[in-house]
């Protein structure tokens, strides 16, 4: 898989997405959506692979949607749906988890990209923003919407109406990421968080990763309800009875998925 905008890359069951625009801080153009989209489906039909890691580079995860491809698009365009109007939400769709390792900026749609992953970890420099209101918009791919499930009301207005940026010790301390690492080896750890969750079994991982996903639409009672079924329907998996028996035996269990 060789692609423009994107660098992909296989580590044992992990795929790791590099995004690869370093010119433009890895503005988010309609290709690179493409291609992202693209990427994400061949992972997702891939048994051999079981988390996506999505990163930038040192100085930007992503500054955004490309203004220059941006700023000369009509509302009539926008409505035909011609490129920017795209599916950018393939990401928060994916079964498979998804952990977004950000460095450097994380504005505008690439905070928002960040956010529909299912957690960040980020570098001692990430700097994260929704500073459309500064170029006249407001947040197209959910920025308004996760960041305020995310950070709160108060802190996601602050950030929205002014536009300023978050650094990383707020951001961790506000709940938008769950760890932050030196820069040197913030991808490591994502790598290594990647790993270990791959080596888990996957229909419990999918289970999980919806039923968290799941107690942010609906009532904790329901929820409750939802859990306590996926709870027992988990002991109709192999995975299961090898889970338990391995601990019983101490030794590491040996998942097959089933
Ligand atoms: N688009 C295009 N180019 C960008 C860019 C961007 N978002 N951000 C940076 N660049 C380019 C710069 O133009 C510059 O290019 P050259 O001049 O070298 O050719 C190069 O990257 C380096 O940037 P700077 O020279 O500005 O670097 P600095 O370190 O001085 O400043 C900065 C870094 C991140 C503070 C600054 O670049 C900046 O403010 N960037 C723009 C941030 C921003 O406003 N982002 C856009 C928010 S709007 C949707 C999908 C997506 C979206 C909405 C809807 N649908 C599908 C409906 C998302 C919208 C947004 O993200």
């Amino acid at each position: 898989m060789s692609y423009e905008t994107i660098l992909f890359e296989r580590r044992g069951a992990v795929a790791l997405i590099t995004l690869n625009r370093p010119k433009a801080l890895n503005a988010l153009c309609a290709l690179l959506f493409d291609e992202l989209n693209e990427v994400v489906d061949e992972v997702e039909a891939d048994d051999e692979l079981a988390v996506i890691v999505i990163t930038g580079n040192d100085k930007a995860f992503a500054a955004g949607a490309d203004i220059q491809e941006m700023k000369d698009q009509t509302y009539q365009g926008m409505l035909s749906d011609n490129g920017l109007t795209k599916n950018c939400d393939r990401i928060s769709l994916c079964r498979k988890p998804v952990i977004a390792a950000v460095a450097g900026y994380a504005l505008g749609g690439g905070c928002e990209l960040a956010m529909m992953c299912d957690f960040i970890i980020a570098a001692d420099n990430a700097r994260f923003g929704q500073p459309e209101i500064t170029i006249g918009t407001v947040p197209g791919i959910g920025g308004s919407q996760r960041l305020t499930g995310l950070v709160g009301k108060a802190k996601a207005m602050d950030m929205c109406l002014t536009g300023r940026m978050m650094d990383a010790e707020e951001a961790e301390r506000t709940g938008l990421v769950s760890r932050v690492e030196p820069l040197a080896s913030y991808l490591e750890v994502a790598l290594d968080a990647a790993q270990q969750i791959a080596g888990y079994s996957m229909p419990v991982v999918a289970i999980l990763k919806q039923l968290v996903n799941s107690s942010l639409e609906s009532s904790l009672q329901l929820g409750l309800i939802n859990e306590r079924q996926q709870f027992k329907a988990t002991f109709a998996l192999d995975d299961q009875k090898e889970g338990m028996v391995a601990f019983s035996e101490k030794r590491k269990p040996m998942f097959t998925h089933r």
